[in-house]
């Protein structure tokens, strides 16, 4: 894996941070990319005796944005081995008649579009190389669909849908093309979907929900295996989940 490039949405938090972290223990050279650069300087601080690092701050709704960021990088980025599209968020759980429009907006064009921009300015590339590995972060909930989960669901449906789409296209041109579905993971994910709120506090408490440390584990397992294995589908629980609304918590 020494040398490859891989290019992380979604770095400055979570599983795409935790991502980064086992890649660089791995010396994959590292394109990070998030909102919050100072966030990322961070990470490339603390990962630069490992790897290389090279940080892009861009919004994935920004299409233009995307496509500049990814088309102008340096010289010894430009090759992408690895994409991991795992930028997103849920936004609000409310049942669809209280639904908020700009929460509606925010996963469908960050979840769903945003990961299509970021594939758009990388796949060519890929196919030209005839080579590459795609690995979408979906979700349980891409999966399963739950009570007021209604459009993150939706949008998570769509990720697993074009990941299928994806490995279908770009199955001549030898590109592996895979989602991981996790269940709950401890994250800033409900800080976000509650926006702050301090429901977002309980959205852990009682259980060990799954780390971020172990999706990226299981990141790094499919983008290593060897070159005839393609890891096409994960859904992956803490043990105390076994489905979208079965928790079992000790409170
Ligand atoms: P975090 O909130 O910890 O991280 C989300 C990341 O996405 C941040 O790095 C954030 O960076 C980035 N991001 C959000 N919006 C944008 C945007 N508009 N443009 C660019 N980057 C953006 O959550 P997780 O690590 O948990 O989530 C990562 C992925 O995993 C998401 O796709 C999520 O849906 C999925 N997932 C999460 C689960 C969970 O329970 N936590 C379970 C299953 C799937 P910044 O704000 O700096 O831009
Ligand atoms: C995040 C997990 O259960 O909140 O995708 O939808 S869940």
């Amino acid at each position: 894996m020494k040398d490859k490039v891989a290019l992380i949405t979604g770095a400055t938090s979570g599983i795409g941070r935790a991502t980064a972290y086992e890649f660089a223990k791995h010396e994959i050279k590292l394109i990070l990319c998030g909102r919050r650069q100072e966030r990322l300087d961070t990470i490339r601080e603390a990962l630069k005796k490992q790897t290389k690092v090279h940080t892009l701050n861009f919004d994935v709704r920004d299409k233009d944005g995307v496509l500049k960021a990814i088309n102008d990088l340096p010289e010894d980025f430009r090759g992408i081995d690895i994409l991991i599209n795992n930028a997103g968020n849920a936004h609000g759980l409310d049942p669809i008649q209280n639904g908020n429009l700009d929460d509606w907006d925010a996963m469908l064009d960050i979840n769903v579009k945003g990961l299509l921009y970021v594939s758009k300015a990388i796949i060519p590339q890929m196919t030209e190389r005839q080579s590459g590995h795609i690995i979408n972060i979906g979700s349980s909930a891409g999966k399963e669909v739950y009570p007021n989960g209604n459009v993150y669901c939706a949008s998570k449906h769509a990720v697993v849908a074009v990941t299928e789409g994806m490995r279908i296209d770009l199955n001549p041109f030898g590109i592996k093309v895979g989602s991981v579905n996790p269940g709950l993971v401890e994250t800033e994910f409900s800080q976000v979907r509650f926006k702050g709120a301090s429901i977002a506090n309980k959205a852990y408490k009682g259980y060990k929900a799954l780390q971020a440390e172990d999706v990226a584990d299981v990141i790094y397992f499919a983008v290593s295996r060897p070159a005839h294995v393609n890891i096409a589908d994960v859904l992956m629980f803490c043990t105390a989940q076994a489905s979208a609304t079965i928790v079992k918590k000790e409170l």
